[in-house]
C-alpha cells in the first residue's frame, strides 16, 4: 500500500488523559480530596450543568474494558496521570495501598495489551490539604511533591519507563492566579510568578530524584502547552507584543525545562514591575543540572496578538496582558464550541522552533484534539460520524509529518483524548474522545474517528 504520509518506525500512536478527568470513584478506595472536589463543593455553579468530578467516566471500575477499546483504537502507548491525592491522601505520609493496587492493575493491563504507559505525576490536581498550606506558593509543598514523585518511581518504575513531572504547568498559574478559572481564584501576578517558579523547581527536583533510580530505558520529561505567538503584522510594535506574549506563555516553562535557565527578557520585565518571585541559593544550579530528557507538546490553538490599543489602567492588577492585545485575524478557522482557533501549521512551527532553538530535544505531540458540543446530533446507525475530528487530526498530522521530514525529533502523536471525559469547569460540554460515553449508563461506543485512527496506526501513516 502506498502512503502519502509515512511516519518513522516505532512511532507512538495513542492518546492522553488525566486522573481527575476519567477515574471517578472520588470517594472510594481511600482517596483524598483535591482542589476540584473541594471547589465543586464550594461552588457547583462554576461547573457546566453543575456536573462535578465525582463519577466522571468511571475508569476506576471500567479500566479493563477501556484498555480493550484502546487496543481497538490502535494504541501502542497511552498517557495517564496518577492522582496524588489517591496515592497519598492528604499529600504527605502513608501511601494508600488501594491506590497502589489500582495503578498496578492499570499498568499491568496496559502492558499485557502491548500499550506502553506514559505516566504523568501532576495534572492540575493539588491535594486540598496542601492547597490550604499555600499550594505551589509554598516551598514545603515542593518538598512534599518530590517525596510523592519518589514514591511513584519506586512503586511503578519497574514497569513504567516514560515519566512526566507536570502537564501544562502554566495552566494552574493562569487559571488559579491570573484569570480566575481554577481554584483558588486569585488574581495576583506576583503570586502567580511564585507558583510558576516553584512548579519549575519541583519539576527539576523530581528530575534530579529520578536520576537516582535505576529505571530501565527510563526517561523523564514534562508536558507543555506550547502556543505560538503570531503578531498581527511585521510592525515593530506588533512584533514586540508577540515577543512578550511568547516569554510569558511559552518560554516561562520551555526555557528552564529544556535549557535550564529563564530568558533574561522575562526576568527584566518581572523585575521592572516588581513581580519577581522569591528564590533560594542553589536554585540556578538545580535548574541547569536537571533539564528534561523528553518534551511532550500539547497543541490546540495559536495565540495572535497585536500592540496594545490603549494604556492599561494603572490601578488594575498587573497582568501579562499589559503588553499586548489579542488579535482576531479575519478569516481564521474556528472551533466554535471551544472558542479556539484551528491553525494546523502551528504544530509545524512549534516543532521547527524546537529543532532550531532547543537542541532538537526528543519530543512528541502529547495532546491535540477537538472538543465538540452536542455530538449526539452526528449519530448515525449507532456511531458518531465525527468526520470533523478525522479532518482535524489528519491536517495536523500532515504538518507534523513535514516537520519530521525536515529533521524534527518527534516520536509520536497522542490525541486528546481516548474517551469523552470531564473537562474541568466545562464538565461534559465538549466531547473530545475517540470513544463516546453515554452518561446515563456509562456505556462506551467507538466513534468513526476511532476506526480511522486504528488504520493510521496499523499502517504507520496514511
Ligand atoms: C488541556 C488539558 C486537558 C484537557 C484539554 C482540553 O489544556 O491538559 O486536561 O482538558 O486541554 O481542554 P478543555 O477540557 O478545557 O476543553
Amino acid at each position: 500500500m502506498t502512503l502519502n504520509y509515512k511516519f518513522p518506525e516505532g512511532f507512538w500512536w495513542g492518546s492522553a488523559t488525566s486522573a481527575t478527568q476519567i477515574e471517578g470513584a472520588a470517594n472510594e478506595g481511600n482517596r483524598g480530596q483535591n482542589i476540584w472536589d473541594y471547589w465543586y463543593e464550594q461552588e457547583p455553579n462554576r461547573f457546566f450543568e453543575n456536573i462535578g468530578p465525582e463519577i466522571t467516566s468511571d475508569f476506576y471500575h471500567r479500566y479493563k474494558e477501556d484498555i480493550q477499546l484502546m487496543k481497538e483504537v490502535g494504541h501502542n502507548s497511552f498517557r495517564m496521570s496518577i492522582s496524588w491525592s489517591r496515592l497519598i491522601p492528604g499529600g504527605r505520609g502513608e501511601v494508600n495501598q488501594e491506590a497502589v493496587q489500582f495503578y498496578n492493575d492499570v499498568i499491568d493491563e496496559l502492558l499485557a495489551n502491548d500499550i506502553e504507559p506514559f505516566v504523568n505525576l501532576f495534572h492540575f490536581d493539588m491535594p486540598i490539604e496542601l492547597q490550604h498550606e499555600g499550594g505551589w506558593e509554598s516551598r514545603e509543598v515542593v518538598d512534599a511533591y518530590v517525596d510523592y514523585a519518589k514514591e511513584a518511581f519506586q512503586l511503578f518504575g519497574d514497569r513504567v519507563a516514560k515519566w512526566f513531572t507536570f502537564n501544562e504547568p502554566i495552566v494552574p498559574v493562569e487559571g488559579g492566579y491570573l484569570y480566575d478559572f481554577h481554584y483558588p481564584n486569585v488574581v495576583d501576578a506576583k503570586r502567580a510568578a511564585q507558583v510558576a517558579y516553584h512548579t519549575m523547581i519541583a519539576s527539576a527536583k523530581a528530575v534530579e530524584a529520578f536520576r537516582e533510580f535505576d529505571i530501565k530505558d527510563g526517561k523523564i520529561g514534562i508536558v507543555l502547552n506550547l502556543t505560538p505567538s503570531y503578531p498581527r503584522s511585521q510592525n515593530p510594535a506588533d512584533l514586540k507584543a508577540s515577543h512578550v506574549a511568547d516569554l510569558f506563555f511559552n518560554r516561562s516553562f520551555l526555557d528552564p525545562a529544556v535549557l535550564g535557565e529563564y530568558p533574561q527578557d522575562l526576568i527584566d520585565i518581572l523585575k521592572e514591575y516588581e513581580q519577581l518571585p522569591k528564590t533560594e541559593e542553589g536554585d540556578r544550579a538545580l535548574l541547569k543540572a536537571n533539564t528534561v530528557d523528553i518534551l511532550g507538546v500539547n497543541y490546540y490553538q495559536p495565540r495572535r496578538v497585536k500592540a496594545k490599543e490603549h494604556q492599561p489602567n494603572p490601578d488594575s492588577p498587573f497582568l501579562p496582558d499589559w503588553f499586548f492585545d489579542n488579535y482576531e485575524m479575519p478569516g481564521r478557522k474556528m472551533n466554535i464550541y471551544r472558542g479556539w482557533e484551528i491553525y494546523e501549521k502551528g504544530l509545524y512551527d512549534i516543532m521547527i522552533n524546537l529543532r532550531d532553538n532547543y537542541g532538537n530535544i526528543e519530543s512528541f505531540i502529547s495532546e491535540n484534539g477537538m472538543g465538540v458540543q452536542n455530538e449526539e446530533r452526528f449519530l448515525k446507525d449507532g456511531e458518531i460520524q465525527d468526520d470533523y475530528r478525522i479532518e482535524f487530526i489528519r491536517e495536523h498530522l500532515k504538518w507534523l509529518n513535514k516537520a519530521i521530514q525536515e529533521g524534527s525529533n518527534a516520536k509520536g502523536y497522542h490525541m486528546w483524548t481516548f474517551m469523552d471525559n470531564w473537562s474541568w469547569s466545562n464538565a461534559y460540554k465538549n466531547r473530545y474522545g475517540f470513544v463516546s460515553i453515554n452518561l446515563e449508563d456509562q456505556s462506551r461506543s467507538l466513534k468513526k474517528s476511532a476506526h480511522w485512527f486504528r488504520k493510521v496506526s496499523d499502517n504507520n501513516g496514511f
